[in-house]
């Protein structure tokens, strides 16, 4: 095959490699990270690096369709260096992976930049990379054949006609074989692209909405945050969980885009008055702010699937009594947009703990993965039967009639969540140097608060440890405490009792049915 034809071929492959690693990136995104894809990152940064007056320009030459001119002048760079990618893995193998992987580690820099970094969105560019390479790597082994075989068997050229009938040339299969990888990758990459598109435009829409959503004052503010809950120790978890570190379950597989423009919250089943409250009306009502940590029953001893936030919402116990439950209900199975239910005891939602139909979470609207616009926050249950993201529906049920996603599936009815705490410093199987080693982590009772926290030695005397007041009884309380220890190996535990004098439970507990027990117990080597 001439030369030129060939490098012009490596430069399809290239374009098609990049553009199959680039839409797996934006399709996985659209699954686990609606609010940043990795396209979005590069295009948002690069946003905030041209200077101002070529911005100013863009929007004058293209108005509103400068994010759109912005897209397609990115996506013509972008083919134009992937075309080099594929010319260059043609001149000398792994030269275009090389390529290619600048621009995953690019896009990975972007993402870092942006305020919606999330673990999900980080790997994403480096996904969508190895995706390319793997991907230039087969359509480059399929070129290289036929680029083989032509020399081998020199393609008939137009002076000497192939015989049409007898079997294709080795050069000539070679070929068909190439084109088929090239035309399957560009159809594959064109589908996924349409696909992840409208995925995307969805969220996209409400993403608009979310950022330029100015959430009401509280009219009741979260009390102030007492002097020293905030414990000077590194490594220890921040008193209030940034929300791009919150942990996040559910088993929505896209995040549901949920339009507050068409958003309602109907309260029914068992009350005087069903009722339909909108968003704007919602946002009207006198919303209070709160600190409250909420976990999941899924948390291990000494798991991270438990957070703080500050959460801006109006008492579910206030609408429920415009509602008027009738006697007899005992539950409120609530429903999110995509279907999943959770049932909460309705003396808990109408007491005066403050459960929340929140649409605030640390000074911010929800992020789209933690609910947005409306969800439930309940100050002491795990978040399977309480904290229902994407809020639709409050049904005032009964126990015996109704049922929430998880009951059947082998969890509790009831999930109120136990008492524990967590060591955070050292990291369990970090070295330490010998001294005055610093313990810290945090302990968790939540609406009864915690009274203690311990720590033990190699399964010596429990010691009290320093506690640092709670922001209320329904947050977590971080805890330190300096221990001497000479060169060895030791196994730490801690364990807090709370306010009534409870200790937590020292029998270790599997997650199911109804959440772990046990003590926190690292094993801590300390170096000379
Ligand atoms: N719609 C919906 N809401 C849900 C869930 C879910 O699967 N779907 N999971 C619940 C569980 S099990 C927990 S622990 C919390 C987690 O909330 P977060 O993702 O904001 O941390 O959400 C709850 N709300
Ligand atoms: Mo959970």
């Amino acid at each position: 095959m001439p030369a030129t034809a060939a490098a012009r071929w490596a430069a399809a492959a290239g374009v098609v490699a990049v553009a199959a690693g680039v839409v797996v990136g934006e399709l996985v995104a659209a699954l686990v990270s609606p609010a940043l894809s990795p396209m979005t990152a590069v295009g948002g940064a690069v946003i905030d690096a041209v200077p101002p007056a070529v911005k100013d320009w863009a929007v004058s030459a293209f108005g509103t369709a400068d994010k759109l001119a912005l897209l397609v002048g990115m996506g013509l760079a972008i083919a134009a260096l992937a075309a080099l990618a594929g010319l260059l893995e043609w001149r000398r193998r792994y030269a275009g992976f090389a390529v290619i992987s600048i621009f995953g580690v690019v896009g990975l820099v972007a993402v870092l930049g942006r305020a919606q970094a999330s673990g999900n969105a980080m790997v994403l560019p480096l996904l969508a990379a190895a995706a390319a390479i793997l991907v230039l790597r087969w359509l480059m082994s399929r070129l290289r054949d036929w680029d083989a075989a032509s020399v081998a068997v020199p393609a008939p050229s137009a002076a000497a006609p192939a015989p049409s009938a007898a079997a294709a040339s080795p050069a000539q299969a070679g070929r068909r074989r190439f084109l088929q990888a090239l035309g399957g990758g560009a159809v594959v990459a064109a589908v996924g692209g349409g696909l992840a598109a409208a995925l995307r435009g969805a969220a996209a829409g409400v993403s608009e909405f979310r950022s330029k959503l100015a959430l009401p004052a509280a009219a009741s503010p979260a009390p102030p945050v007492p002097a020293g809950a905030a414990l000077n120790l590194d490594g220890i978890s921040p008193l209030v969980t940034p929300n791009r570190d919150f942990y996040r379950i559910d088993t929505a597989l896209t995040v549901p885009a949920v339009d507050p423009d068409s958003w309602v919250l109907k309260v029914t089943g068992m009350v005087e008055r069903e009722i339909e409250l909108d968003f704007a009306t919602l946002l009207s009502k006198p919303m209070i702010e709160r600190h409250v940590t909420i976990a999941c029953v899924s948390n291990e001893v000494g798991g991270d699937l438990i957070g703080n936030a500050l959460w801006l919402g109006w008492p579910v116990r206030e609408l429920l009594a415009m509602a008027g439950p009738r006697s007899g209900a005992d539950m409120v199975l609530s429903r999110s947009k995509d279907g999943w239910t959770a049932g909460t005891p309705l003396e808990v939602l109408t007491d005066d703990r403050d459960a929340l139909i929140a649409v605030g979470m640390n000074g911010e609207p929800l992020p789209l993965e933690h609910g947005f616009p409306v969800r439930l926050v309940v100050p002491g249950l795990y978040g399977y039967v309480s904290a229902t993201k994407w809020l639709t529906e409050l049904k005032v049920t009964r126990f015996a009639d109704d049922v929430g996603y998880w009951t059947p599936r082998g969890w509790s009815e009831r999930g109120p969540i136990k008492t524990s705490s967590r060591i955070d410093v050292p990291r369990s199987g970090r070295p330490v140097r010998a001294g005055t080693v610093a313990f810290g982590g945090v302990a968790w009772a939540q609406h009864t608060g915690i009274g203690k926290v311990e720590l033990r030695v190699n399964r010596g005397p429990w010691q009290a440890v320093e506690l640092a007041p709670g922001i209320s009884r329904d947050t977590w309380y971080q805890w330190q405490l300096s221990v001497p220890l000479t060169p060895g190996q030791y196994e730490i535990q801690v364990r807090a009792t709370d306010l009534n004098g409870a200790p937590q439970i020292e029998d270790r507990a599997r997650v199911a049915p109804d959440g772990a027990t046990g003590f926190h117990t690292i094993r801590v080597d300390v170096t000379p």
